[in-house]
């Protein structure tokens, strides 16, 4: 064997083993970065010298070319499919036949959550992944061999230790494809944001990603995998149980549900189920019921099959996620944000054990795609600790008059904030900064109120905000009293709290506990409210007096952070001219790009937050104000600095104040035009890119040196 030959071999058993630490044991071994630079590293070798390229290396999982379509595959074993049971009942009538068939009492069964996913069979020879196919009809699927491959959690080559020198000559495993909920999530939020189509349900997702013909696409969908049963095999020694057969395929290296246990009984079963039941919103991946098989294979084999399912197995199904009901009305919420969300007013429909009356459309764009109306049956889907949602309209069912047209208009987004009236804006996600310097925005906006601190449904978030310890910093103001004073209308902007009395505060404060079930009795009664409201009113008078840049930040300027705040501040010195710069003048304050200035010029274009400004200033807030320090002096004037990774000396925030204390201007990405990165822990791309283009890179050592040589003007 040449050098290239036997480093690629350790290198494919070096990744396959991560792999399988991360997919099957849930026990990562190294960090995803080496993994990445071991799978760069086969992937030259195999460039290099093609002849090394095997199909189960972890290089071919990211999906090979386009495929022209799907060979049918003829199952040599039928896949097999299962009865259902809907209540105990069914389930007590099976264990009973099985019981008088066999002669026996309690016997032991398997029990396995049942993923909603899709059926594959996988086929091993001597030991290497060679197809793997879809259920089809039970006699024939079709060949997804090349999307297989992508999915991680399948083993491409059985684990040596369990087969020891001989894998068995072929070996079929059976189970399920699934998304588990998470990549699910993250995949539409993706699609949503792109404008991609998003997937109905993580069935459907893992359904259509192995129907692609371009395995790359199914690459990129987040896939997973559990065994759960076996076809033909040669060569391969059989337990006695399927308990024991699962944990055989999970020394192969197949991931096998850690939920599956032995249970007897009709108790047992039921147990079983209704522990599951329990903790179905909370698991990673969607299941509609669970699995009970016989254990003892000999059992197994004296029941038999009716038609074309078992009788030694059944699946207990749960109540179903999806359900379909009736849209009543299409209304929008303001979010905390001021995000608008469009919700669904629904007849209510049970889904999955629980009565859904609302189901969230997500945005405008959802609403074109979907195109719902007022009047459709839809598909609701309720899973997991989700908001229920509608995912698809049933258009035949579209209400519809004597000529044939939809009695409702496609649903038009209002212009305005159903709470305030303010305009709206749309505000689109920043996806990632160009290689040209620019930025690429997802397709899908956001429809955002400006009404900002003047919004009622935005009032107690902001107040939350102005008075948090870096804002305006007021003691003894929490969550529960910002509430109160906004549900029982004492504070209608922020510059009313400098308005509130002792008494107020007293009276606010019995209402907010009466109304609060969790309040003793003897807290409600007692007398250390009088101290309490004293201490806060307190509080209050002492955050007059602050700093303008605290005053900025507490204003809750969409994108205005601390550090903006801060930079703002000095740039300008005093508020009005801030409140007064122009868009082009906005973007000359070092980091405040193009967004973020349109944020701070659409915020004091807005009159109601003008007038909240003055009357903080009608009620004595006040804030030194000087001359702009913008001069681009110091020892890094003229230059641009980026940071990254992690300093332990100080925050990058303030190691960026720092900087630009000295005169330089910090910015967010990495060009030819940077002068130096500050690479700090665990630092990625942007020292990656820093290292492309030649750009200097300073340690936090030498950072840390610059600045104790050069102490702050
Ligand atoms: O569709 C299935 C899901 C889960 C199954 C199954 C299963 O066991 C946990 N087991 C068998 C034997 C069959 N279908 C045919």
């Amino acid at each position: 064997m040449t050098a290239a030959a036997a480093r690629a071999a350790e290198l494919r058993r070096l990744l396959e083993d991560a792999n399988h630490r991360y997919h099957v044991l849930d026990d990562p071994a190294i960090p995803d970065a080496e993994y990445d630079a071991l799978l760069r590293e086969l992937q030259g070798l195999e460039q290099a010298n093609p002849e090394l390229r095997t199909p189960d290396s972890p290089t071919q999982r990211v999906g090979a070319g386009i495929l022209p379509g799907f060979e049918q595959v003829v199952h040599e074993q039928p896949m097999l499919s299962l009865n259902n049971a809907f209540s105990d009942e069914e389930v007590r009538e099976f264990v009973q036949r099985i019981e008088r068939q066999l002669g026996v009492a309690d016997p032991a069964f398997s029990v396995e959550p049942k993923l909603d996913g899709l059926a594959i069979s996988l086929r091993y020879e001597d030991g290497v992944f060679v197809r793997g196919a879809t259920r089809g009809d039970g006699a024939t699927g079709e060949d997804v061999t090349q999307n297989l491959r992508t999915i991680h959690a399948i083993p491409l080559t059985l684990r040596r230790e369990a087969t020891g020198s001989a894998a068995p000559a072929v070996l079929e495993v059976r189970g399920e494809v699934y998304m588990p909920r998470a990549g699910f999530e993250a995949y539409n939020a993706r699609m949503r944001d792109t404008g991609g189509k998003v997937l109905a349900n993580p069935r459907n997702g893992a359904a259509g990603s192995l129907r692609q013909l371009d395995p790359r696409l199914a690459a990129a969908r987040p896939l997973s995998f559990y065994a759960y049963g076996l076809g033909v095999t040669a060569g391969f020694e059989l337990p006695d149980t399927h308990s024991a057969m699962l944990q055989a395929l999970k020394a192969l290296g197949f991931p096998v549900s850690p939920e599956v246990a032995v249970a007897s009984g009709v108790s047992g079963l039921l147990a079983y189920f209704a522990r599951l039941g329990q903790r179905r919103d909370g698991l990673p991946y969607d299941i509609d019921g669970v699995v009970y098989k016989l254990d003892r294979y000999d059992q197994q084999a004296a029941m038999g099959y009716v038609s074309r399912a078992p009788r030694w197995a059944i699946a207990h199904k749960f109540p179903a996620q999806e359900q379909l009901t009736t849209v009543e009305a299409i209304e929008v919420q303001v979010g905390r944000t001021g995000a608008l969300t469009p919700v669904a007013r629904l007849a209510p429909v049970q889904v999955a054990g629980v009565t859904v009356t609302n189901a969230t459309l997500h945005n405008a764009d959802q609403i074109a795609r979907l195109d719902v109306r007022v009047g459709d049956t839809v598909i609701v889907r309720r899973a997991g600790d989700v908001i229920p949602e509608v995912v698809r309209v049933i258009e035949d069912q579209r209400p519809r008059d004597a000529a044939g047209q939809p009695l409702h208009a496609p649903y038009v987004f209002p212009e305005t904030c159903p709470a305030c009236g303010s305009h709206t804006e749309a505000v689109r996600k920043v996806l990632r900064s160009t290689k040209a310097g620019g930025i690429e925005y997802a397709e899908g906006a956001a429809i955002v109120c400006s009404g900002g601190l003047f919004c009622p449904a935005q009032r107690k978030q902001a107040l939350v905000h102005f008075a948090s310890r870096r804002a305006m910093d007021i003691e003894g103001l929490g969550e529960r009293f910002i509430e109160a004073l906004v549900d029982f209308d004492y504070v209608r902007t922020v510059a009313d709290l400098y308005t509130l009395t002792l008494d107020a505060f007293l009276e606010m404060k019995r209402l907010a506990d009466e109304r609060d079930d969790t309040v003793p009795e003897t807290v409600k009664a007692g007398k250390v409210a009088s101290k309490w409201a004293e201490n806060l009113v307190g509080a209050i008078a002492d955050s007059r007096q602050t700093t303008l840049e605290r005053v900025l930040f507490a204003l809750g300027i969409r994108d205005v952070g601390e550090s903006t705040a801060r930079t703002l501040a000095r740039h300008f010195g005093a508020l009005d001219p801030i409140m007064d710069a122009s868009e082009a003048a906005l973007v000359e304050v070092p980091d405040v790009g193009p967004v973020v200035a349109a944020r701070i010029a659409g915020f004091f274009a807005e009159a109601h937050n003008r007038e909240v400004v003055q009357a903080l200033r009608d009620a004595g807030v006040t804030w030194p104000e000087g001359p702009p320090q913008r001069s681009a002096e110091g020892p890094l004037a003229g230059k641009t600095v980026v940071l990254t990774g992690g300093l332990s000396a100080m925050s990058r925030d303030e190691a960026g104040d720092r900087l630009q204390a000295l005169g330089a201007k910090v910015s967010g990405s990495v060009s030819k035009k940077t002068s130096f990165v500050v690479a700090g822990e665990a630092a990625g791309s942007k020292l990656a890119k820093a290292e492309e283009l030649g750009v200097e890179v300073w340690d936090e050592a030498r950072l840390l040196a610059f600045l104790n040589d050069h102490p702050a003007p």
